[in-house]
């Protein structure tokens, strides 16, 4: 095998650059054919910088066309340029100004990584390492510059032309050609650095910020989609106002621009105030859009906003300190949309979230800390754990310094490093500062990979009326690290009383309490509570306080005893999710079920149902019964895919059957004929009907009609969409009919096909590789747009195991043979969907074996990027 450049880079290794750059003009001259690309950098050296060390710009498939210094035009012997860097062998000893000239061809920048072009549209992006592509610079997040960018391009084809920052000229050029100059006062690094030009339509609007200050709002698409750009706007105003509210935190230029495109590698990008977006996350209209997609697009564009404070103006150090930013703004973007929405629905959601996705990455091959040391290729860490895992210990500060000592904190955090390129380790040192407490043992989250297992075991003495809890905690070796330290983990907790009240207790010893959190420090810890008049059955980690997994000697019937009676609504919830994952993981293993076991789970299930206290969202995912995948990661080594879709089925049936007629009875109450509104109310009624739909369909006969009637009846998409994919996954008699009705139907709208491209992946029957194989090679597939591939190939890998893992290898070659193909255009996206391999080290033996075969081939006969050859080798190890 070729693959790029191995080379790893080391933490360690950081080093501030010898050289500052103090000043960016760029000024870029558009064409159809190509695009022209001047820099002036006015670049010094450190006052530690010796004479003579030579100055070296990262490129990335440039070349140059000219170069200069201080005006005059260098001579060859005192630079050297290559495609991956520019090098000034002596530069002057003071202050000066290099001036280079580069010619890109963004058209034919299928990587989506610097200035392309998406649907005619000229677009950028630059994090992490995309600005290189666009000109020779220090691209790297410690440089921060002031910008000034000019750009010139046919009018006709480009009559908006956009940057960061605030407009400061704009005119005609004669040729048919125009420019704008726009100019960012703020410093920033060049992965923050983008440009749109096109031909735009767009949507308008202003703030007035906390101070009086008034900001520009507009949302750029293409013609025809500015109305779809409405709740993305909404969004928008509700973030700006929420940062205010909840942090403190105010707007800072005079406008703000987002513009949606079609080709985009990631969900958007949070470039200095003009935010770039996949259309995905921009577009809504309840015929093509699900709630689902609304509540997506709520999210992103308050992730990318509150960006401006957490990873514009306070950023990266260098790209190991990723989570600095992420996590700290994905815990923001919950924040807001669990204070806008309900706030134990949301901490569901993201839970489900971390556990299929986090959990398995922690639990593989491809375990890392939120801190890596160590990589390849930066563009595989933008993970789910630089992402989730990060935001979960955001979440367990504040949980540790609770809210006004979490404020306290953050309040600092701003002032401290407000303009800053900065780490993880400043950061712990701000929470220190804040709440006086010693957090050294707290920061080894950040540093070490792995999920911890806490168990659970305790006992009650009548007598004396004491209660003991014991929790040790042990991490399982992950790669790179095989010994682990024990982390400080907040548990919140109550204990409740027989008659299902909380009860309290007079005294406790053997940990650190606080108020319902019990800091668990050590390997094992055994607390004594005293005063305890009668056993209880403990509620632990109530709320999710740490991202951990739980392992209690609690029995089924304690479970659905919290189900019925916890306070703490994530708890409640979640006794449901252990004991139906428990039966389903024996099952699939051997181990039948009691009739008892389920008669109890369904009274559980329809109690949950029939409690008025409870609301729709909340209720719709008490009713949900965990996917393949949960169970599967759940049983951990020797799985059997199809083994535990059967035990799921016939649990759901053996649930389902008996109450078939009070299920559909309930569905049927759920109808509304109310106008489509995507609020949290109409979105959890109707996530609470489709939850039910899909128990029918996978338990009873009645589900598969139902589903066909909702197809066709259905006024909006997410009702219409539900119906298509339950049917789908239970490959009724009516999916294959539905999949072409819906093709046909909307036919045209490519956010409508990447739906059916989703759905379709999900069949479990043994054609659908055939299918999807004959989809992706059909004359007519976008076969370079990343929203598409990863429809149909993400979420085979990640959602249909039964047919991924295929004894007979079929799946993994599928999908290896894929990543060959797409590696040639679009290296990020296909080490993305290879990740799907992770699954490998938990299958049975010939599944194992089968996958390992086809990314041996990969590996063996193919020349790869950096992006995938680096994954393989991870999995391979
Ligand atoms: N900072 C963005 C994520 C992002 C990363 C890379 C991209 O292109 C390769 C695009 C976006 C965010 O957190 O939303
Ligand atoms: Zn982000």
């Amino acid at each position: 095998m070729r693959t790029e450049s191995e080379q790893t880079i080391y933490l360690k290794d950081y080093a501030p650059t010898p050289y500052r750059i103090v000043s960016v003009e760029l000024d870029f001259k558009i064409l159809e054919e190509s695009t022209r690309v001047r820099a002036q950098l006015t670049i010094e050296p450190r006052e530690d910088t010796a004479p003579g060390t030579p100055l070296v710009l990262d490129g990335d498939e440039l070349k140059l066309n000219s170069i200069a210094l201080d005006g005059a035009p260098l001579v060859l012997s005192a630079y050297a340029s290559d495609a991956n860097s520019l090098t000034l062998v002596e530069p002057p000893h003071k202050r000066f100004v290099l001036e280079t000239e580069v010619t890109l061809k963004p058209e034919a920048n299928t990587k989506l990584m610097g200035l392309y072009r998406s649907s005619g549209t000229w677009c950028t992006q630059c994090e992490p390492e995309g600005f290189r592509r666009i000109t020779y610079y220090l691209d790297r997040p410690d440089v921060l510059a002031p910008f000034k960018v000019r750009m010139s391009a046919p009018k006709s084809l480009a009559p908006v032309l956009l940057a960061n920052g605030n407009l400061v000229d704009q005119g005609e050029l004669g040729d048919g050609m125009h420019f704008a100059v726009w100019e960012d006062p703020f410093l920033k690094p060049a992965y923050l650095f983008a440009l749109v030009a096109g031909d735009l339509g767009s949507i308008k609007d202003s703030f007035t910020t906390m101070s009086g200050r008034k900001v520009e709002l507009g949302i750029y698409s293409t013609h025809g989609k500015e109305a779809e750009c409405a709740y993305a706007m909404d969004s928008l105003i509700r973030s700006m106002a929420w940062d205010e509210r909840r942090f403190g935190r105010e707007y800072d230029l005079d406008v703000f621009n987002i513009v949606a495109v079609s080709d985009f590698n990631f969900g958007a990008m949070e470039n200095k105030g003009l935010n770039i977006f996949n259309d995905r996350l921009v577009f809504a209209k309840p015929e093509t859009a699900t709630d689902a997609n609304y509540h997506g697009i709520e999210r992103v564009i308050a992730h990318e906003y509150f960006h401006n404070w957490t990873g514009n103006r306070i950023t990266c150090r260098d790209w190991f300190q990723l989570c600095l930013k992420e996590g700290l703004t994905v815990f923001r973007d919950q924040e807001f949309t669990s204070d806008e929405r309900s706030r134990p629905v949301q901490r569901i959601h993201d839970v489900q979230n971390l556990r299929t996705s986090q959990f398995p990455e922690d639990g593989g091959p491809l375990a890392h800390p939120p801190r890596p040391d160590s990589y390849r290729e930066i563009n595989n860490f933008y993970t789910t754990t630089v992402y989730e895992k990060g935001a979960e210990i955001v979440r367990m500060l504040a949980t540790i310094l609770g809210e006004d000592g979490f404020r306290k904190a953050m309040d600092l955090y701003f002032e401290r490093h407000d303009g800053d390129a900065t780490t993880i380790e400043a950061f712990i040192k701000v929470f220190e500062d804040a709440s006086g407490r010693d957090l050294s043992q707290f920061a080894t989250w950040y540093l070490q990979a792995g999920t911890p297992k806490v168990s659970v075991t305790d006992s009650y003495d009548a007598a004396s009326q004491t209660y003991t809890l014991t929790l040790s905690q042990t991490i399982d070796p992950t790669p790179g690290e095989p010994t682990k330290k024990p982390l400080l983990i907040p548990l919140r907790f109550g204990l409740i009383g027989p008659n299902g009240s909380p009860m309290g207790w007079t005294g406790v010893s053997g940990a650190a309490v606080e108020g319902d959190l019990i800091l668990l420090d050590g390997d094992s810890v055994t607390l004594t509570f005293e005063g305890v008049a009668n056993k209880p059955i403990p509620s632990l980690f109530r709320g999710f306080s740490a991202p951990v997994k739980v392992n209690t000697n609690l029995s089924q019937d304690d479970l659905l005893f919290l189900a019925r009676h916890d306070s703490d609504p994530f708890n409640r919830w979640d006794a449901l999710q252990t004991v139906s994952t428990a039966l389903i993981a024996n099952a699939a293993e051997g181990k039948a079920w009691s009739e008892n076991d389920v008669e109890a789970l369904r009274a559980a299930l329809i109690d949950t149902l029939d409690n008025a206290e409870l609301d729709d969202a909340f209720k719709a995912q008490a009713l949900d019964i965990p996917a393949e995948t949960v169970v599967g990661r759940h049983i951990g080594r020797d799985v059997n895919p199809d083994a535990v879709a059967a035990a799921r089925k016939s649990l759901l049936t053996a649930l389902v059957s008996p109450v078939a007629a009070k299920l559909a009875g309930a569905y049927g109450a759920l109808a509304s004929s109310d106008v489509y509104s995507p609020d949290a109310a109409q979105a959890g009624r109707r996530s609470l009907r489709n939850g039910l739909l899909a128990l029918l369909t996978a338990g009873s006969e009645r589900g598969a009609s139902l589903a066909a009637e909702q197809f066709e009846a259905a006024t909006n998409m997410t009702d219409r969409y539900a119906a298509m994919a339950i049917s789908v996954r239970n490959w009724t008699s009516e999916a294959s009919a539905l999949l072409g009705e819906f093709r046909t139907r909307f036919a045209g709208d490519p956010l409508v096909f990447d739906k059916w491209l989703t759905a379709s992946a999900q069949a479990p029957d043994d054609e659908v590789i055939e299918r999807m194989r004959a989809t992706l090679t059909a004359p007519d597939f976008p076969k370079t747009n990343p929203n598409r591939l990863r429809s149909l190939l993400g979420s085979f890998v990640m959602a249909n195991p039964v047919q991924f893992t295929r004894t007979d290898g079929a799946g993994f070659r599928f999908i290896t043979e894929a990543v060959v193909e797409i590696d040639k255009v679009n290296p990020q996206v296909a080490s993305r969907i290879l990740t799907g391999f992770r699954v490998l080290p938990t299958l049975e033996a010939p599944r194992r074996e089968a996958g390992m075969a086809a990314l041996q081939a990969l590996k063996d006969q193919h020349s790869l990027s950096r992006n995938v050859g680096e994954i393989l080798d991870r999995i391979i190890a």
